[in-house]
Formats: structure tokens, sequence, C-alpha cells
């Protein structure tokens, strides 16, 4: 595979090794021949880092001492998925590593597989921060991500033997971490409780408990660009860690309460992907590290200064908050500049609100995130003040604009009902300068709906930003055997920097030894995934069927019922003879989800799925023509291996609730075709790959709207289709739970009476298209001519635009290289 642009390091393989048995002895003391595979892998993370460091430390240099704005992405998650190939790939050291490991006797894998992957994100929010940074660095633009390191990531999912979601801790520090490094000095202290006096005439805010915040930071080294940015995530600590005065009365526990309660901030990562957990300690963690960041930001940029010039704070970091999590971070630099550095408030209003910048990744309004008055009160009793002035100021502004008070009333920040909340999301979108969705459609709804009373009154404020993934990690690492094609067929690899590139293999989906070359390659993908399912899961995979995925957290509006309930319909058929097995287009149907720990029908789907599964995949007429695979504990390493292996990308959700959506175009760009609806960015990749390259169904916004008010029954859509009728009775029945009628039955009653997301009303149209998507199928020339067109047509999904755009439209900043 040829490298030409990645920077070249002018390591030697055998230095490399060298130095691997350097680190090994100093900072491990093993010898290579007692080493096992993780001490090579920590000792390899070593070496890289030492690598990085010129970079990282000339970067930060020239951050600090130029005049180039840096961003500030201050985001909850970061799902940065494992280090050490994307390290070597940027740092331009994979080949050496790969000679100089398996001289060291050991397998390159292996040493890649011995890292401990790092969950510290939900799903599609927190993998968009790590793709983000990724393309900063690869873009030159100075940037900071700031977030929180957790000690447990998302939680661990397993299946027990009834095929339920069983969720384990996922204690991911528990085994070295050579990525991070623990910066005591440049520690923060984060203030809660207590209560606001007067004192000379200002409101002094005297807390009565505080964290220290210590960063934890790790390298973020750019593709090709010799830059290298900084991920800082902070960790919690008591400042009194123990205390010896109860301890020595004995009160053992006692003595570790104040640690307890520290320490207890940067413990977990919610796994919420939808709704509010509502719970104190994530108000904590949210203003634990929105404050730590503000305060290193004034530290970096002033250096230290007793008296920095805040008021030139905006030319030095502009903030993006990833969605409403960081917005605690607004009240709380007004009152940094207020409080701490005798500002006047109009000053640190006009700093404010050009600083920060927020994006939406919802259109569920119970994702919206509010904080009780009360709580806010309790916690952060200055904070609150300053938010009632806010919004005080707020209304009389939106007087001097309308004289509609009941929009007035609609759009407060702080609500004036018995139990008063703060909508963060609006305080953000007035205190912000822009405020943007993921998608064309999802931008185009927020002023249409979500925001569309602030869209009235800011038009100005409201931009769209697509999304869009990292090439490096999602086809580089993980499809080495189509980035190898495709470098051949463009003739250099250069569009890993510069995704449009990949327009100039349209001409070669009708070169038919192309397209076999990219069937041999997608053919060896899916050998590998079955390889892979072999080993970690135990489960054999018949690698010429189709594979047809579906991977994303679960959700009702995503509509894995969709898809489950479109093969049990197709189980029925074969069950009652309607369907011949022989006719039928073999498929192995796989599903990567996890649910909310507290989301019901979310975790009955999974079991569903689960039980679906074990029947169909035992049933001797089905012939092995349908097989059901649902790895447990889906994760960024799975979803490398799944991607590159797949043929059919299912992105069913109902039109109108998928803001973006991230998968849908990483599975374009490792050419796969896309079944889905037009929802999130379904739009624009249908747009760009061709209306013939994309298998379109379902109702749209409109007319899910029109459904909607029009009074929605899904019993009628049961009764209607004898397919959709037939799939329901045999979860119904107990055929996917040994007999037992009632294991689904809170299901089966709310898809016939409730439906929420209209799966029964999108079912036929979903079944239709299946014929379609079998009959291309069939001629494997032109499926894949297709998957050809979806990755040469696919390059603006590149993150490195979606941060162009974000430089353009909303930081106004640019490469340190400019
Ligand atoms: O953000 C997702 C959207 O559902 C998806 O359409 C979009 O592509 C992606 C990136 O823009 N949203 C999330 O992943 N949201 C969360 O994970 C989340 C986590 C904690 C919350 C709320 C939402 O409290």
């Amino acid at each position: 595979m040829t490298e030409q642009t990645a920077p070249k390091s002018p390591l030697t393989a055998a230095e490399f090794a060298d130095e691997i048995r350097e680190a090994l002895k100093y900072t491990q003391g093993v010898t290579p021949e007692q080493a096992k595979t993780a001490d090579i892998y920590v000792a390899t993370a070593t070496v890289v880092r030492r690598h990085l460091m010129d970079s990282w430390m000339k970067t930060q240099q020239d951050m600090i001492n130029g005049n180039t704005k840096a961003v500030g992405y201050l985001s909850a998650e970061f799902l940065m998925g494992k280090q050490l190939r994307n390290a070597l790939l940027n740092a331009g050291l994979t080949p050496q590593f790969e000679e100089a490991v398996k001289d060291l006797g050991f397998d390159p894998q292996a040493v890649v597989d011995a890292e401990y992957e790092p969950g510290l994100g939900n799903g599609g929010l927190g993998r968009l921060a790590a793709c983000f940074i990724d393309s900063l660095a690869s873009l030159g633009v100075p940037a900071f991500g700031y977030g929180i390191q957790y000690k447990y990531g998302i939680f661990r999912q397993e299946f027990d033997e009834e095929g339920r979601q069983i969720e384990r801790p996922d204690y991911w520090l528990s085994n070295e971490d050579p990525w991070g490094h623990i910066d005591y000095e440049r520690d923060q202290r984060v203030n809660f409780g207590g209560k606001v006096v007067e004192e000379n005439g200002k409101r002094v805010w005297k807390p009565d408990w505080s964290v220290r915040a210590i960063p934890v930071d790790y390298m973020v080294p750019g593709y090709a660009s010799g830059r290298v940015n900084t991920l800082r995530l902070w960790q919690a600590r008591s400042y009194d860690e123990f205390d010896l005065l109860t301890f020595n009365k004995s009160e053992y526990l006692d003595a570790v309460k104040p640690q307890v309660k520290a320490e207890n901030i940067s413990k977990i990562l919610y796994p919420e992907d939808s709704t509010e957990a509502g719970k104190e300690l994530r108000l904590e963690q949210q203003y634990f590290f929105a404050s730590a960041s503000i305060h290193d930001a004034i530290r970096v940029f002033y250096k230290d200064a007793e008296k920095p010039d805040l008021t030139t704070f905006a030319d030095k970091i502009t903030f993006q908050l990833n969605d409403t999590h960081p917005v605690i971070g607004i009240p709380e630099l007004m009152r940094i500049m207020i409080d701490e550095y005798g500002y006047d408030w109009d000053t640190a209003w006009a700093v404010t609100t050009k600083t920060f910048n927020y994006t939406c990744h919802t259109l569920l309004p119970e994702a919206l995130e509010v904080w009780p008055v009360a709580l806010i009160s309790k916690l952060l009793p200055r904070h609150m003040e300053i938010i009632e002035r806010i919004n005080k100021q707020f209304v009389s502004e939106l007087e001097s604009k309308t004289d509609d008070e009941s929009k007035i009333e609609r759009m407060l920040i702080v609500t004036n009902d018995e139990n008063p909340v703060v909508r963060m999301a609006y305080l953000a979108t007035y205190a912000g300068s822009s405020v943007n969705g993921v998608a064309e459609l999802h931008s185009q709804l927020l002023k249409d709906v979500t925001l569309r009373d602030f869209s009235d009154i800011y038009p100005a404020k409201f931009k769209n930003v697509t999304n869009g993934v990292t090439p490096r990690r999602f086809m580089k690492i993980a499809n080495p055997r189509l980035s190898a094609l495709i470098t051949e067929g463009l003739g250099t690899d250069r569009w890993l920097e510069d995704l449009d590139m990949l327009q100039g293999l349209a001409p070669l989906a009708q070169d038919d030894e192309f397209v076999k070359k990219f069937a041999q390659v997608k053919y060896d993908n899916k050998l590998a995934f079955a390889d892979f399912s072999k080993k970690r899961y135990g489960v054999e995979l018949d690698a010429t069927t189709m594979f047809d995925t579906m991977i994303k957290r679960l959700h009702e509006y995503k509509r894995q019922a969709l898809k489950i309930l479109e093969v049990i319909a197709t189980y029925a058929d074969i069950k009652s003879g309607k369907v011949k097995v022989e006719d039928l287009t073999p498929r192995t149907i796989i599903f990567g989800a996890k649910a909310a720990p507290g989301y019901y029908l979310a975790k009955m789907t999974i079991q569903l799925i689960n039980n679906v599964a074990k029947v169909i995949n035992n049933d001797p007429d089905v012939m092995g023509k349908l097989k059901i695979f649902f790895p447990y504990n889906y994760n960024i390493e799975v979803a490398q291996m799944l991607i590159p292996a797949t043929e059919l990308d299912e992105q069913i959700s109902q039109a109108g609730k998928e803001a973006s959506g991230t998968s849908n175009m990483k599975f374009a760009l490792n050419g796969a075709l896309t079944v889905g609806t037009l929802d999130g960015a379904n739009v624009e990749i249908r747009e760009r790959v061709g209306a013939d390259n994309f298998f379109l169904f379902g109702m749209t916004v409109d007319e899910v709207e029109k459904l909607y008010a029009d009074g929605y029954d899904p019993s009628k859509y049961y009764e209607a289709d004898p397919r959709l009728h037939a799939a329901i009775d045999m979860v119904a029945d107990g055929t996917f739970s040994g007999g037992d009628k009632n294991t689904y039955a809170p299901l089966v009653s709310d898809w016939l009476t409730k439906d929420w997301f209209m799966t029964l009303a999108d079912f036929s149209a979903y079944h239709d298209i299946q014929a379609d998507i079998d009959t291309l199928y069939g001629d494997q020339l032109e499926w894949n001519r297709k998957a050809i067109l979806n990755v040469a047509n696919s390059g603006y999904f590149s993150s490195d635009r979606s941060i162009e755009d974000y430089l353009d439209r909303v930081w106004h900043t640019h490469s340190l290289d400019k």
C-alpha cells in the first residue's frame, strides 16, 4: 500500500524496534522475552507518543503565540475508539510498526487488539466529536477537545439466557492507559452549592463545597498535517482525600465521604441517548467540565496573567457547545468575567455572546434538556441569578421586537409555571452567536418547528452544517482492502486528505474488471467479518449471503422493530408455505445496538430480536436462508469490522426524527447500498449518490405530520396487511417466547394502540422495497456498480468538509499554517 503523502518519519523499523525494547525496559521493566502482547502495545504507544511530542509542543506554542483563534469543542462525550492504529497512521509510522513488531516476534494486529477500547460516549454525538477533533488536527486548526474522563464508560452489554440485555460496568482504566497524561499542575477548582450574599454592593457567591478538576491530556494527531492538538479530559478529585479526625474515631466510611462525593462526578457516563436521567449528578458533571475548561482556556491564552484582558477572549477561542450538555458554560463565563475579574454586565455579555455557538443533535422534544430552577439554585445559586437576569434581558429584547405575548411566553428561557425550569437549548440559542443542525433537513426542521420562534426573531443565527466522518479511521484503517483499491483506481492516496477525489472512481463503475475487483474486496471483507464473528462470538456466518446491517442505539424512532417485523413476516411466509425457501435471496441480518438501561420497550425489542434469532436460526425449514446475528456489546471496534463487510445498510427511522445519522455516511463510503427513509442525512446521501443507487421507501415528513394530524390508528394497518398481521400475531402467540403470550405483550400492545413512530404505517412500503433489493442483488455486477457509485459520490461526507463548513459559517478561523 502506498502512503505517498502521509508524513514520512525518518525512523526505520529497526530503530522502532529498539525504541520498543527501550520502552519495555525503562517504563515497564520487562525484557522482550518476558513481554506479553499487552506490554508490546503499551511500549509501542509510548514510542508513538514520543515521536509526536515535538509536533504537539510546537502546535501548542504556535497556538498560544500566534493570532489564530482556536476552537474549543466542549462535549460531554468523545467516543474515540482504539488509538494505536490511528496514531500510527497519522504519525506515518505504520509500516515501521508492522515490521518492528514482527521482528520482536509478535503479531501486529494482536498488539493493536490488546488496547482496551475507551467508551466515553453513547452514540452518534460522541463519535461525531471524535471525528471532528481528528479533522481539526488534520486541517491544522488549533483546537482543544474538552470533556470528562469518566472512570466507567458506556456499559458493557451482555445478553442473558432469555436474550435480555444485561449491563456490566466498563472499567476501561483497569488497564494501563499509555495515551493519557495526567497534569496535576494544571488543575482547576470547581465550586458548588452555598449561597450568594451582598458584599459592598456586589453579589458574592459563597460556595460550600469544591472539587479538584485535574486534566488528563490526550494527543490528537492530524493526518499528514504535522499538527497535534489536545483532547483535555477532566478527572474529579477531592481536596480533602481523607478526613483523619473522623478516621481516628474509627468511622472509616465517613472518613472517605468527601472523596466519594467528589470522585462521583467523573465516575460514570450516563447511558442515556435521548431522554434526561434528571440526575443532580449529571448537572454537576456538566458544570464541572464547563467551568474547568473555560478557566483552563483563560489560563492557556493569557499565560497565567493576574489581570487578563478578557475583552479579547472571543478572539482567542470560540467554544462549540456539543448539544446542551455544556450550556451551563454560558452563565459561567458571565460569572467569571463579572465576579472574578470585575467586568460589568454588558462587557461580559458582549464577550460571552461572541464566544459560544450551539449545535443541536435532536428533533425529539423530550430530548431537549431542561433543568429545574430549584436544582440549579441549590447547586449553582449565582448561576441561577445570572440566568434569571439573562432571561429578563431577553424578555425586554423580545418586547421590543414583537407584540405577541404568547410567543414571548413560549420562548422564555426560565419558564414561569409552578415548577419552573431552565430550557438549556433556548439559553444557548439566545446567548450563542450561532445555532446549527446537523443535516439539511434537520436544520430546516429546527427553523420550522423546534426553534421556530427563535428563527423568526433571530434568523441570521441559524445555520446548517451537515455531519461527516473521518475517512482515516472509517476507510483507511477499517477497510484497508478498499483503500488499496481506491488508491490503485485513482493512482494516488491523496484522497484521504481530499475526499472529493473519490469522484474519480465514478467512471470505473463502468469498468467490469474494476467492478469485479471491488466485489472481491467486499467478499474478502465479509470473510474477515465471518472469521471475527466465529472467533469472538462463536457464530458461523455464510459470506455468500447478503450482509444486511442495522447498527445504532436502540430507540423506537430508529425502528429496529420495522426490520425485525419484516424478518418475522418472511419467516411466517416460509412456515405457511406462501414463500418457497428456495426462492429467497439468502440474507444474514446483523444488528448492533445498546438500549438505555431504563428504556423498557427498547430493552424488550433487544430481547425479541435475540429470540427471533434463536428460533429462525435453528429452524430447519429456513435452510439457513435467513440468519440473524446480534453481536453483544456493539462498539467502535465491531463497527470497524462490520461496516466494510456490509452490503445493505438499514437507515429506516421515521422521517423527521433522525437528526442526521453518521453510520449512513460510513456505509456509503464503504460501498454499501442504503435502504432508507427521507430522514436526516439520508436525504443528502441520496441526492449525491443518485436516486437509482439508493432504496427509498416510506412516508415523508409531511405525510407523517398529516397522519398525526388526521389521527393515527396503527390497528388499521395491522388489519389491512396480512403479512404484518401474521408477524405481529407470531410475536403475540409465544412463538418467540417458548409459548408464553405475556413476554412481549407490552410491545405488541404498543404497536397496535400507539405506535408513535408509525412502524406499522411504513411496513408495507418497507416490504415492497425488499423485492427491488433482491432483484438487484441477483445481478452482482449491477449491484457493485451502484455500490462503487456510492463510494465515488460520498466524498462530501468527510468530517474534513464539515469542519471547513464550521470554519466558514460558524467559527471564522483557519489553519495555523495558512
Ligand atoms: O447525534 C445523535 C443523533 O441522533 C444523530 O442523528 C446524529 O447523527 C448524531 C450526531 O449529530 N444524537 C446523539 O447521539 N445523542 C446522544 O447520544 C445524547 C446523549 C445524551 C443526551 C442526549 C443525547 O442527554
